[in-house]
């Protein structure tokens, strides 16, 4: 297994027009859920990825595991709620600006709230040679958040933990919640973030470096700048690895003695139709290439290629780009991308 992915999937209720949530008419099924996203993603791409979570025993989780099983994603570990229900969530389109959609969760309560140490198949999760998670979880219970500390402590035969922080206001009930986002990023070994979104929730300048000043644990950190591009700091302080070490983010690094490189990697200009799921996209791509051991400003690259195709597409998820054709665009000297 490359990446296993756990987290809430829910279905997602896409409007039929643009405009507020209030005036929206009707909407179609979609499936949404940052972790499943990026399951879907890389399953696209080739790797094997596997979702790890709970649905309810109804009608939407039966939708949930179909489609998501459907893009080649492993479901076998998901487990079946007959208590509570699968979580669902109707949304707005982005403006043509990329932003300013309107959200409604109607998932309290939900199967995927009732995920904790002792429900999940624990070998499953971590069977894989990434693990990715993301804040989200940290949001639905003092189970899910109990599970993700688990998930994130370190120990032997842990998988490389990669983190997306996304926040999300709306989820916390916990004061505390941007405190809690960040001691789990500094477990990782690989962070994503938003420029805007680490501004928001931690309080700090929006600028890469003062973000990797705040977050200096982790071996590798994204930061993503919107339409701008992305930012990779990673150690570069080389030692030989020890062979039970995941030998993903070649070179490897010295925490404590390491100094960073910094890549940077402007983004594609594309036609934004929904910006929700890019983020998951991005996360994609990047894995996919990190995975293959590309370059720094390739992994950047891919990141960037996934994130248009979800940029592009009304619902959470796009269709990723053939993987020798996201090689050959990847590839391009840098008067050309972009
Ligand atoms: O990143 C996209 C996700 O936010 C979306 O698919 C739904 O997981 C979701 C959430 O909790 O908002």
């Amino acid at each position: 297994m490359d990446v296993v992915a756990l987290g809430e999937s829910m279905v997602t209720f896409l409007p039929s027009r643009p405009g507020r949530l209030a005036d929206v008419p009707s909407f179609e099924r979609g499936i949404g859920g940052a972790e499943s996203n990026v399951a879907c993603a890389l399953a696209a791409a080739g790797h094997a990825a596997r979702w790890v979570s709970r649905v309810g025993a109804d009608g939407f989780g039966d939708h949930l595991v179909e489609t998501i099983g459907g893009y080649g994603v492993d479901v076998s570990a998901v487990r079946r709620d007959p208590q509570r229900p699968t979580g669902v969530y109707f949304r707005t389109a982005s403006d043509r600006d990329g932003d300013g959609h309107e959200v409604a969760y109607y998932r309290a309560g939900s199967a995927a709230s009732a995920m904790a140490v002792g429900n999940v198949d624990l070998a499953a999760v971590r069977a894989g040679r990434v693990l990715h998670l993301s804040g989200i979880t940290a949001a639905l219970s003092d189970d899910c958040l109990a599970l993700l500390r688990e998930l994130t402590a370190p120990g032997p035969g842990r998988p490389l933990v990669s983190f997306d922080v996304n926040f999300r206001p709306s989820l916390w009930r916990d004061p505390d919640g941007p405190g809690v986002l960040l001691d789990l990023a500094r477990r990782a070994d690989l962070v994503f973030v938003g420029s805007d979104e680490a501004a928001a929730a931690w309080g700090v300048d929006a600028d890469p470096r003062t973000i990797r000043d705040t977050l200096p644990e982790p071996r590798a950190l994204v930061v993503k700048q919107g339409a701008q591009g992305a930012t990779l700091f990673e150690r570069t302080h080389q030692r030989e690895p020890h062979a039970a070490e995941p030998r993903l983010m070649e070179p490897h690094w010295e925490a404590h003695s390491a100094e960073d490189t910094v890549a940077f990697a402007p983004a594609l200009h594309v036609d934004v139709v929904a910006t929700v799921g890019a983020g998951d996209a991005f996360a994609a791509g990047f894995l996919s290439a990190t995975l293959r051991g590309l370059p720094a400003r390739e992994r950047l690259r891919h990141g960037h290629l996934m994130a248009a195709a979800a940029l592009t597409a009304p619902g959470d998820l796009g269709t990723p780009p053939a993987r020798d054709q996201a090689d050959r665009l990847a590839a391009l000297d840098d008067a050309t991308w972009g």
